[in-house]
């Protein structure tokens, strides 16, 4: 399936190395179905790939899939971190001023935003956090079978998250359409982004009208973002947009990040046991399971410049797909990739992302699974599949549509 083309640069002296090509769809159903053998063929392809299909490199290595995260000067994040090159076509909305730029403009709302989810602002919503998901998991475990994407992943963040932000009660069913479809929208133009498109503009209003300052409690996350304006931290413009990104990037993130921490256990009853006996490895499990599954499978750079990676050259302006699910089972860093093992340490790994945009947002992620997690723990003897659980297929998140559980209780 790889073929081999001429780089397109040839400086006399330094000659690039032959740059492998796949064709393969890499947005394909098959591929997004089940990824694991795609990502596989395109690590051992070299460190950077063609993908002839999209015209853009590829990496799935973690050596040049790290790099390409800390080296924001060479990979730039301005022209969009999907396939669409903003320099050749307009975004489909006004870009995030988080995600979608580069120092400097990145710099004052990050600061801000990291104020805002800091460990230590988190701290007032341990208590209750934990209160919601004991009561959360009381309800559920009224049935000893029931489907834990609906009943858990989705109801939890549901519960707490809107709540934390501010934002009020009417209309928090558009969450999880937005999300899927902006999601969808960092992929080709495909079946999955048509599908989304015809009510994206719907969610989209929904969404930006929760932006404004008047829509948010105070208290929340959103004020705060408002209060940071009201200090000249960032600019009036620039809170709506703030606020939107963590509508945008808050919500499926989590319900699928906690959607893989219970597919793990349930599927994995010696590290459920383990977990039992040492309640503390309760954090450690999330990041094990955001390695093992990379719920955010994949982000797009932009060179700034001909790019060498691994003796091959990328031009100036082409994009690149940083493939850090591939990344995260690469058995070139990892000892036994596919296994999901509370005994290894998962730090390093890149389903956070890594470098100046790791997510910010990462700390809400992690307590938002330990609430959940350690009310499991309170209450259930044995997790395991009651069914075969069935994906939700995204164009940039690997996600589960359905996943029956029957669970023992204590
Ligand atoms: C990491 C992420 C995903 C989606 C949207 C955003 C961020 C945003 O900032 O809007």
């Amino acid at each position: 399936m790889s073929t081999t083309a001429p780089a397109t640069t040839t400086p006399a002296t330094t000659t690039p190395a032959p740059l492998p090509v796949d064709d393969t769809d890499a947005f394909g159903e098959e591929v997004l179905g089940d990824p694991g053998p795609f990502h596989a063929a395109l690590r051992d392809a070299g460190p950077v790939v063609h993908l002839s299909r999209y015209d853009v490199y590829a990496l799935g290595r973690y050596e040049q899939v790290h790099a390409a995260l800390v080296d924001w000067q060479a990979f730039a994040s301005g022209a969009g971190v999907g396939l669409s090159n903003f320099r050749r076509e307009p975004p489909w909305r006004p870009p995030s001023l988080l995600l979608e730029t580069d120092p400097p403009h990145h710099d004052a709302p990050r600061v801000v935003l990291e104020k805002v989810l800091s460990p230590r602002a988190l701290r007032r919503l341990r208590e209750q956090w934990a209160a919601d998901a004991r009561d959360l998991v009381d309800e559920v475990l009224r049935e000893e079978e029931f489907d834990a994407v609906p009943a858990i992943a989705e109801a939890f963040p549901l519960r707490v998250f809107p709540d934390a932000v501010g934002i009020g009660t009417e209309g928090r069913e558009h969450l999880l359409p937005y999300g899927d479809h902006l999601f969808n929208a960092f992929g080709p133009a495909n079946s999955l982004v048509a599908r989304g498109a015809p009510r994206r503009a719907e969610h989209g209003a929904w969404v930006d009208a929760q932006c404004a300052r008047e829509a948010l409690r105070p208290g929340g996350f959103g004020a705060a973002i408002w209060a940071a304006a009201d200090r000249g931290d960032i600019t009036p413009a620039q809170a709506p947009l703030v606020v939107r990104s963590l509508l945008s990037a808050g919500v499926d993130t989590t319900v699928q990040g906690l959607a893989a921490l219970l597919h793990a256990v349930a599927t994995h009853p010696a590290q459920w046991a383990r977990l039992r006996a040492e309640p503390r490895l309760a954090r450690v499990a999330f990041d094990e399971a955001v390695r093992w599954a990379s719920p955010v499978q994949l982000f797009f750079r932009t060179a700034t410049g001909d790019v060498r990676i691994g003796g091959a050259v990328v031009p100036d302006g082409e994009k690149i797909v940083m493939f850090l699910g591939a990344a995260n089972r690469d058995p070139r860093r990892w000892e036994r990739p596919d296994e999901f093992d509370l005994g290894r340490d998962p730090s390093g790994h890149v389903g956070f992302g890594m470098g100046l945009h790791q997510c910010v947002g990462q700390h809400v992620a992690r307590l938002e699974a330990e609430s959940v997690l350690q009310a499991l723990l309170e209450r259930v003897e044995t997790v395991e599949l009651a069914e075969t659980p069935r994906r939700h297929l995204n164009n940039t998140m690997r996600a589960w549509a359905s996943l029956p559980l029957r669970v023992r209780r204590r």
